[in-house]
């Protein structure tokens, strides 16, 4: 009785949010890489189809700029927020006020550590599985041969950059043929991982001694190609490259032979984001916990040209 009792009078408060356009905040990290910007986009884009007024913070990739925007919509009384969250730890007293405002927060694209009464949903991919499929390609295309691995890992502290690790070291487990030698953080962006590839370079006999990079995004890999290329290198061929999030400039580097493989992370997390909230707001009904994306792997012989147009006008 008493659960019936509360889904009434549950749906009665959200009916309110249902009834009037919603207003939502997105305290989104920042535009760090080209899949961010299209998540931006494609977030905005959701927003307007639904009717939904939404506010936007783009948080320069600083927690403390994230958590000063959740508690600036939380003094609005917005409807509901959106989190992208720039690290994992650190989100408990801010969502704890969230929570006694009643506003519902769902995550996109990362995690947190916080108990996960703390938020109504989290929308994202399964980053460990992301980070295998990526190791699966490597051990399957050197066949047992020796293969020495350089790592740009994402921004650290972020789910992606923890799980992304994991998952590539699980693939790669009990193929003593394939070895990480170094592994350092580009902070998901092209910039960076230009920078930490060319002191890779460096300290590896010029790239010689290298045979493949492991990215946790295709910006850095970009970045990357660049810094083999002006070390004299192939991509692609001297140094395998693979990466994550499956942007356009990736596959443009596969149809120009200086990337192998790229994992896809849908930049849509929005879509799945909204419609869970439509039906919280419109009956108390609360969504599982985890609301998981797809993750598919492209190599040079999925028509990259083709994959390249398909996704150039998405906002990346
Ligand atoms: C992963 C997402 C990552 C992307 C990067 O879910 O958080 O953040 O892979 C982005 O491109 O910076």
């Amino acid at each position: 009785m008493k659960s019936l009792f509360m889904t009434t009078v549950a749906a009665l408060a959200f009916g309110t949010a249902a009834a009037s356009a919603q207003t939502v905040g997105f305290a989104q990290i920042g535009s760090e890489s080209g899949w961010r910007a299209a998540e931006t986009t494609i977030t905005r884009q959701q927003a307007d189809e639904r009717g939904i007024d939404l506010k936007f913070s783009d948080a320069q990739q600083k927690q403390e700029n994230q958590i000063a925007a959740i508690r600036s919509f939380i003094a609005q009384g917005v409807d509901a927020i959106l989190l992208a969250p720039v690290v994992a730890t650190g989100w408990d007293s801010v969502l704890e006020e969230a929570k006694d405002a009643e506003i519902p927060v769902v995550l996109l694209d990362r995690q947190v550590d916080s108990d996960d009464d703390l938020y109504l949903t989290a929308v994202g991919s399964d980053l460990v599985h992301e980070g295998e499929v990526a190791g699966q390609w490597l051990v399957d295309a050197v066949d047992g041969k020796d293969c020495r691995v350089v790592e740009l890992q994402g921004t650290t502290g972020s789910s992606p950059a923890i799980d992304r690790k994991t998952g590539f070291e699980n693939a790669i487990k009990g193929h003593d043929n394939i070895e990480i030698i170094r592994s350092q953080t580009g902070d998901f962006t092209r910039a960076q991982g230009k920078e930490v590839m060319e002191s890779f370079l460096q300290a590896e006999n010029g790239g010689k001694d290298i045979c493949a990079l492991y990215a946790h995004n295709d910006d850095m890999a970009v970045g990357a190609i660049q810094a083999i290329k002006e070390a004299g290198l192939k991509p692609g061929e001297d140094i395998l490259v693979v990466s994550i999030d499956a942007v356009p400039d990736i596959f443009q580097a596969m149809a120009n032979g200086e990337a192998n493989a790229t994992v896809e992370l849908t930049p849509n997390m929005a879509g799945p984001a909204f419609d869970a909230l439509k039906t919280y707001w419109d009956s108390g009904e609360a969504p599982e916990k985890f609301i998981q994306t797809e993750s598919k792997l492209y190599t040079a012989s999925d028509d990259p040209k083709g994959q390249y147009e398909a996704r150039k006008g998405l906002g990346y």
